[in-house]
């Protein structure tokens, strides 16, 4: 059995499949793992989900367009102008799906791989432990009764930076700030959720260079910046958002080895990528 992750889909179906048909991914015996943001902005957001729902062997987490699928799908938020969840907001198994991706993990580590898949990123004063525990709080509320509750208050202002001090629904927004949204953040980790280049503003840092960050020694698999066109400069930082919506590639990368697979995506629509 192999392990690949790839990185943000965001309901680009057709160069995904390419991609497996690449690596010649074989659903009876290999792993696969996501990134997050399986949906948005591309086309096929519908078939992404239901082929990715169905893998006998899947790891995969949520990344914040999946958790802004999720607020619509249970009323909590408007459809906004560059969406593409027509096709999943018609479907009859569209319960099926929004119960499956709440169901999803925002953090895992895989110990014997030595690896930890997480959409966007930690913060430095967050250490493997406390990394674990904050997506657990958040993923036990997303698997509750109260999810939607949590949903309705994602968007809402919130202090931009962590601290254990933090409770109830501010905690977990800032934990899934964190998780689904981050890249930059300074020193004590106060968050820049704005910025979307790979030009930190001044006393910022790509969360991943921050000095002194507490998760140094773990090796990292993350998504979300495409601008970073999968280069951290950091073997324990390792990007796989390769700007497939953006019309670049989508990447793979096989575990065990650490090979990347490419596959372009010249028909992906050039759309503003949050
Ligand atoms: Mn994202």
């Amino acid at each position: 059995m192999a392990h690949y992750v790839i990185g943000d889909i965001q309901g680009c179906f057709d160069p995904f499949i390419r991609l497996l048909d690449k690596i010649n991914f074989n659903e009876n015996q290999d792993c696969l793992w996501l990134t997050g943001d399986l949906v948005n902005r591309g086309p096929a957001s519908l078939e992404v989900l239901r082929f990715v729902s169905a893998l006998k062997y899947s790891q995969v987490i949520l990344g914040n367009h999946d958790l802004h699928l999720l607020s619509v799908l249970y009323g909590k938020a408007c459809v906004e102008k560059q969406d593409t969840f027509e096709a999943i907001l018609k479907a009859p198994d569209k319960e099926y799906l929004g119960s499956w991706l709440r169901h999803r993990p925002l953090l895992h580590h895989d110990a014997s791989l030595g690896v930890t898949l997480v959409h966007a990123g930690l913060p430095p004063q967050w250490n493997l432990s406390t990394a674990l525990h904050c997506a657990h709080e958040l993923e036990t509320i997303l698997r509750s009764q109260q999810h939607a509750e949590f949903l309705e208050c994602l968007y809402e202002d919130t202090s931009s930076r962590w601290s254990d001090e933090l409770k109830g629904w501010d905690r977990l927004r800032v934990i899934a700030h964190c998780l689904t949204r981050l890249r930059f953040c300074d020193r004590e980790g106060n968050l820049d959720l704005i910025t979307k280049g790979n030009i930190a503003k001044k006393g910022y840092f790509p969360w991943f260079d921050v000095p002194n960050r507490r998760s140094k020694n773990i090796k990292i698999l993350f998504g979300h910046w495409a601008a970073l066109a999968g280069k951290t400069n950091n073997p324990m930082a390792i990007a796989l958002d390769t700007g497939c919506i953006w019309g670049h590639c989508l990447t793979a990368m096989r575990l065990e080895d650490g090979k990347r697979f490419t596959t372009n995506c010249p028909g992906a629509r050039l759309l503003h990528l949050v």
